[in-house]
C-alpha cells in the first residue's frame, strides 16, 4: 500500500472499530436531538422531546459529530436542562481543547472524565457534573442541551449535527402472584390465577412445586396428624405435631421434598433423603 492508502486504511479502520466499541457501550432509549448550529455568542438552546414517562435512572448523552470553530471548544460551556429545570455540565469553558467531538459519549460510569481526553475526544467520558443528578425525575417532557459559547472565542460559531440523549428506565419488578390461605374454610385464593378450597381449621399452607412441573401446587400440613396434603400429586403422613414443616428442594432434583424441624430435639427429618441433629430447643429452621 502506498502511505495515503494505509493512512485511509488506517483511518477507516479505527472508525470501524470506534463505533462498535460506542454502539457496545450504548445503553437506554435513544432520543435523538436536532441540528443546532451557532455565529454569536448568545445562548443555543437544542431541544428534544421525550414523549415517554418514567422515572430515571440512567442519563447519558451523546455527541457524534460536532464542529466548532478553529479551537473554540474551549471558549464553550454545554450542560443539559431537564424537563424540570435541573442542569448539570457536560463541561465548562477553559477546560477543553481543539474543535470537535467525534463519537463523544458522556456517561458517568466512564472512567476519565471529558477534561483527561484529547480532541476530538473519541469513547465514553464522564461530565464535569454527575448526571445522576437527574436520577429520580421523570423522563416525560422537553430536555435541552445548553450551548454557551463566550466572548473571546475566535469565530464564535459551531455546530453539532448528531446528538441525542439516553435515557434508562428502572428494570421492571419480577411478576408474582400474591394469595391467602384461610384454614377456617380451607380457601385458597391466588390473586389472577386461582380459587379453591383445599385443607381445613388448623393446617398450614406448605405450597411449593412437588412434582417438579414447574408450578406451584396447593398443600398443607396438618400438625394434629402429621399429614402432608398435596393437591392432585399425593396425600403421605411425616412428622407430628411438636413439628414444624420446613418443604424444600433438600436434593436439588427440581421438586420439593416433604420436610420438618423438631425444635424440641433439633431434628431435621427429609423424607426419603436424610435425619440429622442439627439446633435444640427455641430453635427456628432457616434456609440458607
Ligand atoms: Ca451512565
Ligand atoms: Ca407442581
Ligand atoms: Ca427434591
Amino acid at each position: 500500500m502506498k502511505r495515503d492508502q494505509r493512512k485511509y486504511f488506517l483511518l477507516f479502520a479505527l472508525i470501524i472499530l470506534t463505533s462498535s466499541y460506542f454502539s457496545k457501550n450504548a445503553s437506554g432509549t435513544e432520543y435523538p436531538g436536532s441540528f443546532v448550529e451557532w455565529t454569536t455568542t448568545e445562548l443555543i438552546l437544542s431541544q428534544v422531546y421525550v414523549p415517554n414517562n418514567f422515572k430515571l435512572v440512567n442519563v447519558d448523552i451523546a455527541i457524534d459529530d460536532a464542529y466548532i470553530s478553529q479551537g473554540d471548544l474551549t471558549w464553550c460551556d454545554i450542560y443539559l436542562i431537564s424537563p424540570i429545570g435541573t442542569y448539570a455540565y457536560l463541561f465548562k469553558y477553559l477546560t477543553l481543547d481543539g474543535s470537535s467531538f467525534l463519537n463523544t459519549k458522556f456517561d458517568d460510569s466512564a472512567s476519565n472524565c471529558i477534561t483527561d481526553g484529547v480532541p476530538p475526544y473519541i469513547g465514553s467520558y464522564r461530565p464535569v457534573d454527575n448526571f445522576d443528578i437527574f436520577n429520580g425525575e421523570w423522563s416525560n417532557g422537553t430536555w435541552r442541551m445548553a450551548i454557551q459559547p463566550h466572548y473571546g472565542a475566535l469565530g464564535n460559531s459551531g455546530t453539532i449535527s448528531d446528538w441525542s440523549l439516553f435515557l434508562n428506565e428502572p428494570s421492571p419488578i419480577p411478576n408474582f402472584q400474591i394469595g391467602i390461605f384461610r384454614d377456617i374454610s380451607g380457601l385458597w385464593a391466588i390473586q389472577d390465577v386461582t380459587r379453591v378450597y383445599f385443607g381445613s381449621t388448623g393446617d398450614e399452607a406448605v405450597l411449593r412445586d412437588y412434582n417438579g412441573d414447574g408450578t406451584k401446587d396447593i398443600a398443607v400440613f396438618r400438625p394434629s396428624s402429621g399429614l402432608w396434603a398435596i393437591r392432585e400429586v399425593t396425600r403421605v403422613y411425616f412428622g407430628s405435631s411438636i413439628d414444624a414443616p420446613f418443604p424444600l428442594d433438600f436434593d436439588g432434583d427440581g421438586s420439593c421434598d416433604i420436610g420438618i424441624f423438631r425444635e424440641s430435639s433439633g431434628l431435621w427429618a427429609i423424607r426419603g433423603i436424610t435425619r440429622k441433629y442439627f439446633g435444640s430447643s427455641g430453635d427456628t429452621p432457616v434456609k440458607w
